[in-house]
């Protein structure tokens, strides 16, 4: 069999550090993180830099002289924050964590990309419409991106007509034995590479031949920054499929890459040195498609892309990530801290099909991406796979079709079909056992449908509980039970569409439930973008060379779509920060769907914000907000407060001599001048709940708004006052909303507050928990 090897991988990829702590004991060494807030020089404009020097004693005032050699810094973070990396027992990175000036100590961890290579989307494709933004304005206003592994020779990162790089543009381009600096361009301005962590369980082998290069080794880098500011490429296709031109949401916008993980995931370390470096770099915004699992989430001065985010924040510099794959169960998402832009995935208005025949002539419209090279004029026996089981095999698990569960003999030459009720074997495993079984062909049953799988030459097909259920019935109605499963076609204008992609992970956000998570939506399910060339035997058609273009699907696809629309946005207004760009893209997102409707999840059901967040980007709206809600960097600062950071802490991550309001309690997070209102309690019997925002005018100087609630039955909402006049002198102006949940129904309300004038329409979601 071929696949024992990713198999295991599969396994291994999440638990590696579960592992590690339960079994070694406490006093082994392990890599720890050591944060010590800003780098920022301090407020009398004293000279305090912190040096390798300086990190180095503090090591050696806590490890023991015996074992001296590890008193070095695998990482050291010194300019936009600081602090180091180094290997620690459990014992030293306690008694460090007590010390003046740190902040936090926390494992490093590995991360995960949010195309999950343990989760078949990965494998899966996709078809990226750049949404609205095809008439691009102003070209060529430098916004640089910085993102994670590239392929350089994509034609997506070619730099025809693209001007002069942009002096506070440091990219640095450093080489490797198959990277030179010719590969860097005025497109892809820089790329840098990290030593990637090795862990026991690390194949040294691949290491060694993917680490130390810029060069993307797993697809991921390549994809989501040609999708965010991918170079226009004509008549791009996956094999013919989601054909059209290919480009990012802003073509005249650069990159810089920043390869901080391998096959082996990303260790959160490397991610906080190259936010570090971006931000030295000169980028604009930083695009981050990777995350913890949902399940092992750590408060936000634990979590490196937290950590280095508020940094970034505070440099100027916008962060954009992607909330994670784990959906559809509440309080999946991740990267939900308030400096971070969190983005939910939808489809997009197109849908891959092939269709089964089966020998009586039912025809049934499978999802997935093959290039199968049957016909409907020859017609295969068909077979469920419990009746191919191998020797002592239960049924349950040959009909799930595991590894090892199916009889060559008896699959050969067969299409078989396979259910999937065991999500801890995946499609790709699947299909896997099913080819090595020499079966001529895959039908698999699963509810999940929505994100086609990329089957390669192989033919397959996916399809719903209901159609499955009648295949398996003609099996049972006939003694030769014949069918072929054609190649798939493209189903444009696909409907409905946006719709929330079944493994977006959702809302409510864990740490805390007064900040409404995730924020946006954007497309993730079968994106088009470029991709190294596949080399996977049985991925390419016979005859055609390796596509230079790949489908792909995850909230790692759509977080590269809203970096793009933060960039265009960037480029024709360079004086806006990063929070009135997000408010902007959040106030104008689309909350409908292609049929008119409003937007649904799945299954069909009215998707709520804890699904969609405000709802689907949609740039053009976002350049013309009129209002946009700042939140200024000392809005951070007090959100850090009422989670209940200490005020030392508070001070070295801002090097201000910032004071706690006196009653600092979780509740006030809500008050948060954020373009969404979240309350994780309201008590149906106190007094009700004033919120307070702050809107921005960006609009013509002269101008008058007006309230318009929507609420759900029960739930009073009151907003004081109701009308907002904006004038040549008075740019901001501040209202306040009340909720009274005395009648309400318990549990999450949700609605929305929108301000009209006869221009523009500033709509605000709000999720209100009632109890
Ligand atoms: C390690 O990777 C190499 C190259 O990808 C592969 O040939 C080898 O089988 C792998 N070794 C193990 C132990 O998985
Ligand atoms: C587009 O690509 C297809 C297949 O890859 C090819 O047959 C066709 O000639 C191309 N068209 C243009 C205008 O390049
Ligand atoms: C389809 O392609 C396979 C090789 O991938 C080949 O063995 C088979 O004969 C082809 N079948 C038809 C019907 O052309
Ligand atoms: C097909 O037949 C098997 C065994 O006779 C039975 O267990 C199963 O429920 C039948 N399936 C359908 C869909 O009729
Ligand atoms: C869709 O929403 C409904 C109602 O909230 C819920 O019962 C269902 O499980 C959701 N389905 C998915 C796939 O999220
Ligand atoms: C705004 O209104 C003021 C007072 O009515 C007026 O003087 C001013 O010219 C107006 N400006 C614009 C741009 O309309
Ligand atoms: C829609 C589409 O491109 N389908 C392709 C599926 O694979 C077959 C065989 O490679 C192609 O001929 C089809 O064009």
């Amino acid at each position: 069999m071929a696949s024992p090897f990713q198999f295991l991988h599969f396994f291994t990829i999440i638990p590696w550090f579960l592992i590690c702590t339960s079994v070694t004991s406490i006093q082994t060494p392990k890599p720890y993180v050591v944060y010590m807030g800003t780098s920022v020089s301090n407020i009398n404009g004293g000279d305090d830099q912190i040096t390798e020097t300086d990190h180095l004693q503090l090591l050696s005032s806590i490890i023991h002289r015996e074992e001296n050699e590890r008193i070095s810094l695998i990482h050291h973070y010194n300019h936009a924050f600081r602090g180091f990396s180094a290997m620690l027992t459990d014992r030293e990175a306690s008694a460090l964590s007590g010390h003046d000036g740190v902040v936090s100590v926390f494992p490093d961890l590995l991360l995960q990309l949010h195309t999950t290579r343990s989760w078949d989307f990965l494998e899966t494709q996709l078809g990226m419409q750049p949404h609205g933004i095809r008439k691009t304005l102003h070209p060529s206003i430098d916004v640089i991106i910085g993102v994670i592994g590239i392929w350089p020779e994509s034609p997506s990162f070619k730099d025809d007509g693209i001007g002069k790089i942009p002096k506070r543009g440091k990219g640095v381009c450093l080489e490797a034995h198959d990277f030179k600096k010719s590969n860097c361009n005025r497109k892809l301005i820089g790329a840098r590479y990290y030593d990637l962590p090795q862990t026991s369980t690390s194949n040294k082998t691949r290491l060694a031949k993917t680490g130390g290069s810029p060069r993307d080794s797993v697809g991921h880098g390549t994809h989501t920054a040609s999708t965010a500011a991918g170079t226009k490429v004509k008549n791009a296709s996956y094999y013919g499929l989601a054909g059209g031109t290919a480009r990012g949401g802003s073509t005249s916008t650069r990159i810089a890459s920043y390869k901080a993980c391998s096959e082996e995931g990303c260790s959160g370390s490397v991610i906080l040195k190259a936010i570090d470096d971006a931000i030295m770099d000169g980028v604009d915004i930083i695009s981050i498609s990777i995350g913890m699992h949902s399940l092992f989430q750590s408060d936000y001065l634990n979590d490196p892309i937290a950590i280095g985010a508020f940094h970034a924040e505070q440099m100027g510099v916008m962060v954009v990530c992607s909330g994670g794959n784990n959906g559809p169960d509440p309080y999946t998402i991740v990267n939900s801290a308030p400096w971070i832009f969190t983005v939910a995935a939808s489809n997009i208005d197109r849908a891959f099909q092939s269709t089964v025949t089966l020998g009586n002539g039912e025809k049934f419209q499978g999802s997935a991406i093959n290039f199968s090279n049957l016909t409907n004029s020859k017609m295969y026996p068909l077979v469920s796979a419990k009746d191919v089981a191998a020797k002592f095999t239960p049924t349950s698990e040959a009909s799930n079709c595991y590894p090892g569960s199916l009889d060559n003999k008896k699959a050969t030459g067969k299409i078989v079909v396979c259910v999937d009720n065991d999500p801890t074997v995946s499609r790709r495993m699947k299909k896997l056992v099913v080819e090595d079984a020499k079966a001529k062909g895959m039908i698999l049953i699963n509810e999940e449908k929505g994100v086609p799988y990329d089957a390669g030459v192989f033919p397959f097909t996916e399809v719903a509980n209901t159609e499955g259920y009648q295949i398996l019935k003609y099996i049972n109605s006939t003694k030769i039970p014949t069918a072929t499963i054609l190649p798939t076609v493209e189903i444009p204008r696909y409907k409905p569409a946006p719709v929330v992609a079944y493994f977006s992970s959702r809302g409510p956000a864990e740490l805390t439930e007064n900040i409404l998570k995730p924020d946006i939506m954007a497309p993730g399910v079968a994106i088009l973008a470029a991709m190294m060339p596949s080399t996977e035997p049985g991925s390419v058609p016979i005859g055609k060379k390796p596509s230079e273009f790949a489908i792909k699907s995850g909230t790692s696809m759509a977080c590269p779509h809203v970096t793009g629309a933060a960039a265009f946005i960037r480029s024709v207004h360079q004086e806006w920060s990063s929070s009135m760009i997000k408010s902007a893209l959040m106030t104008t997102a689309i909350t409908y769907n292609n049929v008119r409707k409003p937007s649904t999840n799945s299954s069909n059901t009215f998707a709520i914000p804890h699904d969609i967040g405000v709802g689907e980007i949609s740039p053009l709206r976002a350049l013309n907000p009129g209002l946009v809600f700042e939140t200024a960097m000392e809005e951070y600062l007090y959100f850090l407060c009422y989670y209940g950071y200490s005020e030392k802490n508070i001070r070295s991550m801002s090097n201000t001599n910032f004071n706690c309001p006196r009653n600092s309690i979780e509740g006030l997070i809500s008050n948060i001048n954020y373009p969404s209102v979240s309350i994780a309690k309201l008590d149906r019997h106190q007094r009700p709940k004033l919120i307070k925002r702050t809107v921005t005018n960006v609009g013509f100087p002269n101008a008058t708004y007006t309230a318009k609630v929507h609420i759900p039955e029960g739930l009073v909402v009151k907003v004081f006052p109701r009308r907002l006049v904006f004038t040549e002198t008075v740019k901001k102006v501040s209202y306040k909303v009340a909720f009274y949940g005395k009648k309400a129904h318990s549990g999450y309300n949700f609605g929305s507050l929108t301000w009209f004038d006869d221009r523009h329409s500033v709509h605000t979601v709000f999720a209100v928990n009632v109890k």
